[in-house]
């Protein structure tokens, strides 16, 4: 494209000989490359710029921050693996893709995701590493090179799927997922067309498993107890004691939480801070691939992570609620045509956007289902007046995870609502997160707070009208009968 560009003006100078006007012919914008990295489970903190962990080093996760932008107010719309990867990859709700759930669910294969749209748009794309929509790896549309392995793979010496063929590799699986990611870089090279590399590791999820160079690196670390582990939980809706007390403890769920003892040395924490090691490592290959083949510069590289993770918080683990640690996201974007090389974007952003935003910077059509919005015109750290103020979270209820309640929330810069749907006669939730950031305490029951819960009650409904919320029908059915079984027929 650059190529032919230049040749018209260098004709139309020639030409200016002959008519005696040059004719000025506009350049089209150049098509960026995309890589996008996607981390499994990344907690939004969990990263050495942000401080929380003094002992955690991420030189090039912190150097990629320093030379593109950090998004300060990212989130997830749905903070669990497969609906939010079916987020990612469509720009749509949840609610909307066909993958409320982790259980057998999948996007169809014709609804549009960013890299189908880009390939017909002509770029060369390839999808790498965890895929985790239907406990299949068989390669899907939208791809012209395809590594993938079945559900939630493993750590070391995965099964993998390589365009179609079952090929199996020893190794630690972000160090493969990463040499596969490089090795079709290097292949962009010199190519006219631009590429869209999708790099989605397994790490950090659980079984959290650093590689064997990095299995003692957080052997005298203590971590820190984090505020709310403290919390008694007497202003917290009953189902959050109830979790927190033990979901199949017999008997009464206390109207507090007696206080616990803070593991500080717990060994999956531990791990899954030394998992993160091996991910900085690849964003530091990719980058020095990206250079190599002189691209570096005209790829918007994004860094991000499919959901939030407690690290203890409200005392718990895992993600799926809509408090903060589990909504928020870290996510860093560099492109130095469009960002400022260390910036930091304030604008609410949502894993939905991301769809969008490549689809435009590539010169691809946006579909009509499409419900992000392109993050272009905040790439360059301004809101503007018309951006979001608040949006909608949601969580469904799983058949195989059935102690977290169906949630819906909203989040304005400033308050969040969150409310169980499917608990009756539970209490919501409102905070306020300018004097509450760590979501300690509910000021729902607040007579100073009336007016602001009837906003945000009002938000609500609105936001479930504007975004067609709705608890798909697909979890009215037993996961079994969500989705043909591979090599099985279907009955009618
Ligand atoms: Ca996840």
């Amino acid at each position: 494209m650059k190529r032919l560009s230049l040749l018209v003006v260098v004709a139309a100078a020639l030409m200016g000989g002959f008519f005696m006007r040059p004719v000025m012919v506009q350049a089209a914008a150049p098509r960026p490359n995309v890589v996008f990295i996607l981390v499994d489970d990344l907690a939004y903190d969990a990263l050495g710029f942000m401080g929380r962990y003094p002992f955690l080093k991420t030189p090039h996760i912190d150097q990629l921050a320093k030379e593109g932008a950090w998004f300060r107010n990212a989130f997830v719309t749905i903070s669990l693996c497969s609906p939010s990867r079916s987020a990612f990859l469509t720009g749509m709700y949840a609610h909307n893709t066909g993958v409320p759930t982790n259980e057998r669910c999948e996007i169809p294969p014709d609804m549009p995701t960013f890299p189908s749209q880009l390939q017909k748009a002509g770029y060369s794309t390839a999808f790498i590493g965890k895929w985790h929509m239907l406990p299949r790896d068989d390669p899907r549309p939208g791809f012209d090179h395809w590594v993938s392995f079945k559900g939630q793979g493993v750590y070391f010496d995965p099964k993998l799927n390589v365009d179609g063929k079952p090929v199996n590799r020893e190794g630690y699986i972000t160090d493969l997922l990463t040499d596969y990611a490089t090795a079709w870089l290097d292949k962009q090279a010199g190519k006219d067309k631009p590429f869209c590399l999708y790099l989605s590791h397994k790490a950090v999820h659980g079984p959290f498993t650093p590689a064997k160079r990095h299995a003692h690196e957080m052997d005298d670390v203590e971590l820190a107890v984090p505020e709310s582990f403290l919390d008694d939980m007497a202003d917290k809706p009953r189902w959050m004691r109830r979790n927190a007390w033990g979901a199949m403890k017999p008997g009464r769920v206390p109207d507090k939480l007696p206080q616990k003892q803070w593991p500080a040395k717990r060994k999956d924490r531990l791990g899954y801070l030394g998992a993160i090691l091996a991910v900085d490592e690849c964003v530091g290959r990719v980058m020095d691939t990206l250079k190599k083949i002189d691209r570096l510069d005209d790829t918007i590289v994004m860094f991000t992570s499919d959901n939030g993770f407690f690290m203890g918080e409200h005392r718990r683990g895992d993600k799926r609620l809509a408090y903060e640690e589990s909504m928020r996201i870290p996510m860093i974007v560099r492109y130095p045509a469009k960002v400022k090389s260390g910036s930091v974007i304030d604008a609410m952003t949502l894993n939905i956007d991301i769809a969008p935003t490549f689809m435009q910077l590539g010169g691809a059509e946006i579909p009509d289902g499409v419900q992000g919005r392109s993050l272009v015109p905040v790439l360059d750290g301004s809101t503007p007046d018309n951006w979001r103020q608040a949006f909608l979270y949601e969580y469904f209820r799983e058949r195989h995870f059935n102690q977290t309640p169906t949630l819906l929330a909203v989040r304005t810069e400033r308050y969040k609502y969150i409310i169980a749907t499917d608990e009756k006669d539970d209490i919501a939730e409102l905070y306020d997160l300018q004097k509450d950031p760590k979501e300690l305490e509910s000021v729902i029951n607040d007579p100073q707070y009336a007016d602001v819960l009837a906003m945000m009650k009002s938000k609500l409904n609105m936001l479930k009208q504007k975004t067609g919320y709705h608890v798909p029908d697909i979890l009215k059915k037993k996961p079994a009968d969500r989705a043909p079984r591979p090599g099985k027929k279907t009955a009618k």
